[in-house]
């Protein structure tokens, strides 16, 4: 699977989040916890010596929960505290707040204002996080990448402010299978990949690892491996037809990622611990 990066882009996000960090005493960085490992970013991990960073799981609700705790043991070791939540329901927020008031800082801001920067790839709940943090609609929100353009700091009670950015990628997505990864959790816009290769991208990964998956929505044949003849199936299946009766590959492909979204396919992680920070190049030749 093949997305266009734009370099500069990327670069002005980075030269930002180093400016940002100046304003800040500690640093949240949110990830997914479908994708703990490729929701990291990179540049995050070079920060932390010098400034405390708690990990954020979102999404929990979606992702498996024995994993999500096999996550949270790992990335303990890296991370100044962690925390899983369900930014919908607010499941695991009193935890996190009672954590972010205790992390120590070197306050720059004087008096007791502990200021906090939350940073995390588009669409991963930065901003669902801050406003159940608050309890209101503090942020602006939604179902897709890039809501929020712009930095926006956020008053809780408690002495702590937290600055809301806007989310961030990076180049690492030259890998292709992290490239799959965030894309089908929504962190990369629509319009930059081919909905039918991330469609039979997704197959391909479910047949490997979750072989009951797809029979189990779809009632397909469970002895079919054929990643573009699946979708077929799930398309003629689910009415994703074309005039003629013939099938909406395409239809049927974003029904299959939005379904995997909105967790119909079961509560997935598509990440072990065993294998974190594995570049898995095998994954074009064998995986899509
Ligand atoms: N199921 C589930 N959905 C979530 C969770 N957190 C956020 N969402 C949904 O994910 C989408 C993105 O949430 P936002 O808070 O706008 O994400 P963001 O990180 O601020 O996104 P950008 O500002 O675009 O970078 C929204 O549709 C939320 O409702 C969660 O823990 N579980
Ligand atoms: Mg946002």
């Amino acid at each position: 699977m093949e997305i266009q990066w734009y370099p500069g882009q990327m670069a002005k996000a980075k030269r930002l989040l180093k400016e940002n960090l100046k304003l800040v005493d500690a640093v949240v960085e949110v990830l997914d916890a479908r994708i703990p490992d490729s929701s990291r970013n990179p540049d995050i991990r070079d920060l932390i010596a010098q400034q405390p960073v708690v990990a954020v799981l979102t999404h929990t609700d979606l992702a498996d929960p024995q994993r999500t705790q096999e996550w949270l043991a790992v990335l303990q070791q890296d991370y100044a505290g962690v925390a899983a939540v369900n930014a919908m329901t607010g499941e695991g927020i009193r935890y996190l707040l009672r954590l972010l008031k205790n992390i120590p800082v070197k306050r720059k801001y004087g008096g007791k204002l502990r200021r906090l920067m939350v940073v995390g790839i588009p669409n991963v709940g930065k901003s669902s996080l801050i406003n159940r943090l608050t309890g209101r609609s503090a942020t602006h929100t939604g179902n897709k990448p890039g809501v929020t353009k712009g930095k926006q700091l956020v008053r809780l009670p408690g002495d702590l402010e937290l600055l809301d950015t806007p989310g961030i990628l990076w180049p690492k997505m030259e890998n292709a299978g992290q490239a799959f990864r965030l894309a089908v959790v929504g962190a990369v816009k629509d319009e930059i990949y081919n909905p039918v290769e991330l469609g039979a991208a997704l197959v391909s990964y479910l047949t490997a690892h979750l072989p009951e998956a797809l029979p189990k929505r779809y009632r397909i044949a469970p002895e079919e491996k054929d990643p573009h003849k699946i979708l077929t199936d799930i398309g003629r299946r689910s009415g994703c037809l074309q005039k003629g009766g013939r099938v909406d590959l395409d239809a049927a492909a974003r029904l299959l990622i939005k379904d995997f979204r909105a967790g119909r396919l079961g509560r997935i992680t598509l990440e072990t611990v065993e294998r974190r920070g594995e570049s898995d190049e095998s994954f074009q030749q064998n995986d899509t």
